[in-house]
């Protein structure tokens, strides 16, 4: 792009040009031609600021082989004014460096320029000085000049030294050659920060920096809370992150001795054009352009999943997405309190279950294909071996682990980690190996006569354990019964509000704080006098039947406790009015983001798959983990909220049932749920179980894949479902050509065919066919063989309910869920 700025003289002299003769027109035109061209010769060509030249809004620098491009912009839908570089090659407008990311222009009167010599000023109309540079010395002449890099330095004209560079003061992205890390000498860091949002570059919550305390790691952090730890590096990759296979683009440079830590990329194939950036959401990702799709791609953005959560399974314990629950106790651990860690709240992590012995009696079990512990307070020598690094450990009493530093020729180095260990992932495939101290009676031989006083022990605390939770509920049960005597309005061991104290945190239930209509009426954003977010949900008065769902969801969730399931905080039922407190989600429902084609950065695959494995895990608590067995009944995208990170929650439990004993299927003759995820044997018979769930995370999950929803699917070729969409590509040997084309072309093909396999299974006709949830997360998290699915069931939109239940049947809608009335 050749931008051509028409000079203010032009304009202001325009009534005098009127005024001349025709001869000395066509003279002024010839002129005018020799200043234009000369113009936009100087604008094609021109990378650099001489210290007589400015650049103003409008004008742009280009770097000498057109790789980026400097000047002025406005973000997003923003009107204001920034300086930044972006790629010049790309359409798609993407800024990696901006220098008033805190001070915008608020109109085009900004000039960039020399000021003071070497002091390179951005001064907006009314000569304020809104950014400048920081060069160390001053000199006669400098030159600001755009590099092929996307690197804007200042250089002293006479002698090339660079006084100021924009590598030094990263945004949010990391290009090619830009070194991240910290000068431990003069202790300058340089380290990424996030957008506040797309339409503002100012600072974002999210930093991504290294951290030099002990053995050094790059974390990823939202204000001063660790959110991810890359691990350290072990010579070829930092040890918290999947191991990439040989990457023929890039090689990567991690350099730590005593003057610098630092990290640093470069390409191989200088075709390639790329990025890491840490998004407004805190996301850090490696961006490549496809010139195919003519977008960008993202071909990692971690943290990826649950497991990379800072801490989520607590101290000696390892989280691996395999296994159910992912938190698993290292041997010779058990929980710290088992009570939480069975409710899925792990950060409690886990306790010896016999001391050391402090002797060289103990002994270590290995852990392979981990990401190491957090290095931050661990003891590190890069010379040792293997073996001296186990002695050391051995005769030290508050060594716990220890492992190489370095995995290249075979491994050398020492890490030991003092006290305890947190934040380790097992990785398939890549990770490393770590050694955990135990007892000698963890380890059998001599030990097994402690192993069995161990287990002895165990086997009685759990016992005595399983007397008292009996007793408890028994004893719940009686005040329950009590209680529900008493007062029928339903039992409560939740906090009770006040109706005036959510009527304040909720501005009075003003319009502006509405969050939008849920089932049986609307749910509002509160803050409560110690600043926590709430979310209230107010039952409509004359809404009767409400009245049950209310009692309903009381009772079920205040029960539940799980991280992929919505919190219940408390209540109010004062005279006619029924309220629901609940933890604020603030980034709402799924389906605010799935159906909409702005939201590709929000939902790129690897997220879609975290939030698909968070609904199967919640949904597998409910129907086979918690104290109940329950059925939701109502699994939808809009009854998917979202936190802060955009993990899921399964909310909305007004419709769910629970199961007794062996009991596992009920019948109704009231039907309530949502058309298009409730299965055949719901709909029709009003038959439900585990599978009539089941069925609905299948349609779920699809529709998460294609970004369509299953009712009202539009094909020009064919009335189906989105379900029989996906069942005839699937049959055709194409069913990856259901992926939504936003997120199609990454490097994550196979992922996607095996999820949509596995949606196909859960959503089978038959409910005996379909898997259960436990078999789903499986089968989510690993690579074993899949069974061929048969026939879905409604997968023709025709066919959907409302024609199928015929005659005796009434059906009404609230919102978007219906209930029909099943004559039998
Ligand atoms: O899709 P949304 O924006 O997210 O609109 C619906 C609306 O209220 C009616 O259900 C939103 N909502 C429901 N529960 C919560 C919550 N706990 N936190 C934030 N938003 C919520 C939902």
């Amino acid at each position: 792009m050749v931008s051509i700025v028409i000079p203010a003289f032009i304009s202001s002299r325009k009534n005098k040009l009127w005024k001349m003769t025709a001869a000395s027109y066509g003279f002024f035109l010839l002129r005018l031609w020799t200043v234009l061209s000369s113009m936009v010769t100087t604008s094609i060509a021109r990378d650099i600021i001489t210290a007589t030249e400015s650049l103003r809004d409008g004008e742009t620098l280009v770097s000498a082989s057109g790789n980026f491009e400097l000047g002025f912009f406005s973000p997003g839908s923003s009107t204001r004014r920034y300086v930044g570089i972006w790629f010049k090659k790309i359409p798609v407008q993407t800024v990696v460096w901006v220098a008033n990311r805190n001070s915008p222009i608020y109109d085009s009167s900004g000039v960039l320029q020399f000021n003071n010599n070497s002091v390179l000023a951005l001064v907006n109309g009314t000569g304020v000085f809104v950014w400048s540079t920081n060069s160390s010395r001053s000199v006669p002449n400098p030159v600001a000049q755009l590099l092929d890099s996307g690197n804007l330095v200042i250089r002293n004209g006479k002698d090339d030294t660079v006084l100021w560079q924009s590598f030094d003061y990263p945004c949010d992205s990391q290009l090619p050659g830009m070194k991240l890390g910290r000068d431990i000498v003069s202790g300058f860091d340089r380290f990424l920060t996030s957008w506040k949002s797309s339409d503002d570059p100012s600072m974002g919550s999210y930093t991504y920096r290294i951290d030099p305390r002990g053995y050094p790691q790059p974390f990823l952090m939202k204000d001063d809370v660790v959110q991810f730890r890359d691990g350290p590096w072990n010579g070829v990759w930092f040890s918290g992150t999947a191991r990439l296979p040989t990457d023929s683009t890039q090689e990567y440079k991690f350099v730590y001795n005593n003057k610098e830590i630092s990290y640093v990329y470069e390409l191989i194939n200088i075709s390639v054009i790329t990025n890491r950036i840490v998004n407004p959401y805190g996301n850090i990702q490696r961006q490549e352009w496809n010139n195919h799709t003519q977008g960008w791609a993202t071909f990692y953005s971690k943290p990826i999943d649950n497991c990379d959560t800072y801490g989520v399974c607590g101290v000696f314990s390892s989280c691996n997405l395999v296994k159910n629950p992912q938190c698993q106790c290292m041997k010779g651990f058990v929980p710290n309190s088992s009570t939480d860690w069975n409710a899925g709240d792990w950060i409690g992590g886990c306790v010896r279950s016999a001391p050391l012995n402090c002797s060289v009696k103990d002994g270590f079990i290995k852990y392979a294909n981990v990401k190491l512990p957090d290095t931050r307070y661990s003891w590190y020598n890069i010379t040792m071996t293997l073996d001296e690094c186990r002695t050391k450990c051995l005769h030290n009493c508050s060594c716990v682990a220890y492992a190489n530093s370095n995995v290249t020729h075979g491994g050398s180095g020492c890490l030991l980690w003092i006290d305890s260990v947190i934040d380790v992932k097992v990785i398939a495939g890549s990770g490393q190996d770590l050694y955990v101290k135990v007892p000698a009676s963890e380890l059998g031989g001599d030990g097994k006569k402690r192993v069995w006083i161990a287990i002895g022990s165990t086997l009685s605390a759990v016992m005595f354990l399983c007397v008292v939770a009996i007793f408890i509920a028994w004893r719940r049960r009686r005040k329950r019964e009590v209680h529900k005597n008493n007062n029928n309005e339903g039992e409560s061991d939740l906090p009770i509000y006040a109706f005036d104290v959510i009527a304040q945190a909720t501005n009075y239930f003003s319009l502006s704080n509405k969050l939008g209509e849920g089932g049986f009426g609307p749910v509002y954003k509160g803050v409560l006098s110690d600043g926590q977010e709430v979310a209230v949900k107010r039952l409509s008065k004359d809404s009767r039947q409400g009245l049950d769902e209310f009692k309903n969801e009381v009772i079920f969730i205040a029960k539940l406790q799980h991280r992929n399931l919505v919190k219940l905080m408390g209540c109010c039922i004062e005279a006619e009015e029924r309220l629901l407190i609940y933890e604020y989600m603030p980034k709402k429902s799924l389906d605010n983001y799935l159906f909409d084609p702005r939201s590709i950065d929000l939902l790129d695959w690897p997220k879609r798959l975290e939030i698909i494995m968070g609904i199967a895990r919640g949904l597998l608590y409910l129907h086979q983990d918690s104290r109940l067995r329950i059925v939701h009944r109502d699994l939808k995208a809009s009854n998917i909220l979202l936190d802060f990170h955009m993990n899921p929650k399964i909310s909305d439990f007004g419709l769910a049932r629970s199961f007794n004993g062996n009991e596992d299927e009920g019948q109704t003759k009231r039907v309530v749920g949502t058309y298009g995820y409730m299965s055949p044997e719901y709909t029709i018979d009003g038959l439900f179980s585990v599978k009539s769930d089941v069925f609905s995370f299948g349609v779920l999950l699809l529709e998460i894949v294609s970004g369509k929803k299953n009712r009202g699917f539009n094909h020009p070729d064919h009335h189906h479902t989105l379900l029989g969409h996906a069942w005839m590509l699937f049959k055709e040997g194409v069913a990856l050509d259901v992926v939504d084309p936003l997120i199609r072309n990454s490097s994550y093909l196979s992922e996607m065919q095996r999820s949509i396999h596995i949606g196909l299974l859960c959503a089978q006709q038959h409910p005996e066919d379909r898997p259960s949830m436990s078999l789903v997360t499986v089968m989510l998290s690993s690579d074993s063989e899949l069974p061929q699915p048969k026939e879905p069931g409604f997968y023709v939109e025709r066919y959907l309910p409302q024609e199928s239940v015929s005659g005796n049947t009434q059906s009404s809608s609230n919102s978007d869920s219906v209930t029909l009335l099943v004559g039998r």
